[in-house]
């Protein structure tokens, strides 16, 4: 029953298990839905900096259970540490099977060297970091937290969904310049370096843009997150897409609009009903 999707390789990063932000079923979902060769975790995978909230659910463990399972079918994985996983960072370069510990990695996709990493290292050189270093962290679960029972709210008023944080990234200019700036500082270095290509995830950010500096060009690309943009990076063997998976919570309320209706069609009919006798 294999109707899984093919791909070379595929890159995810900050998902951020066991914070109340992840959206583990729709990542389980598409990772049930793709045979990756290659499948690159790339940072902040696991919230190890949250396992103090005790907060764990069952399908925060399936998304592990099925990194595992995809693994022993053949997908070499990579696990690339970040910032709420560095915990791990000590134990890079160990190999468990066909899941690798590391804490940058280097590849060929196309003859282009690409350079991936998770790209934390910035925080300390950029300005205004700090406001985003905790991205994934107490704070900014607090906000998604607030954010889905605002909406929750909103929906019973018969108003649109409202996202509490994305107002905030997009009217603070600071994090606005944070992302360009974190963009031009992993393009700088990846081309310092030598390299054509980098990858990075952190800034909860999805992007796929050629960055030129001088007389020289590199391809950025973030995989974005699994709490707000539920995004990958697909690469077939000759070109990147960016992946956008439907947001289920979304799929939910449409179902209870429709359940609405239904009941309103069965007391229309009942209606019918009773004026028919
Ligand atoms: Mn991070």
């Amino acid at each position: 029953m294999s109707s899984r999707r093919p791909i070379c390789a595929v890159v995810i990063s900050d998902v951020h298990l066991g914070t109340f932000g992840c959206h583990a079923r729709e990542l389980l979902a598409y990772l049930h839905s793709i045979e990756p060769e290659v499948l690159i975790l790339n940072g902040d995978i696991i919230d190890i900096w949250s396992f103090k909230k005790s907060y764990f659910p069952k399908s925060h463990f399936k998304v592990l259970k099925r990194l595992i399972t995809m693994a022993q079918k053949g997908t070499e994985v990579f696990y690339i540490t970040g910032n709420h996983d560095e915990m791990l960072r000590r134990f890079a370069d160990a190999d468990l099977g066909r899941i690798h510990l590391r804490n940058k990695m280097v590849f060929n996709f196309g003859g282009v060297r690409t350079w991936v990493f998770h790209g934390d290292i910035f925080d300390a050189s950029i300005q205004n970091a700090r406001w985003l270093a905790k991205l994934g962290g107490f704070s900014y679960d607090l906000l998604i937290w607030l954010n889905h029972w605002l909406n929750v709210l909103l929906e019973r008023v018969g108003r649109e969904k409202y996202s509490l944080s994305k107002t905030i990234k997009d009217s603070v200019k600071k994090a606005v310049k944070y992302v360009g700036d974190f963009e031009l500082a992993a393009a700088e270095m990846a081309l310092r370096k030598g390299y054509g290509r980098v990858i990075c995830g952190h800034i909860h950010q999805p992007q796929m843009r050629t960055i030129a500096m001088g007389d020289r060009q590199i391809e950025y690309l973030n995989s974005g997150d699994w709490i707000e943009n539920l995004t990958a990076l697909e690469w077939d063997g000759s070109k990147w897409t960016l992946y956008q998976h439907q947001d289920a919570r979304e799929v939910e309320e449409d179902d209870e609009k429709v359940d609405a209706s239904a009941r309103h069609l069965l007391s229309m009919l009942l209606n019918e009903a009773d004026s028919d006798e």
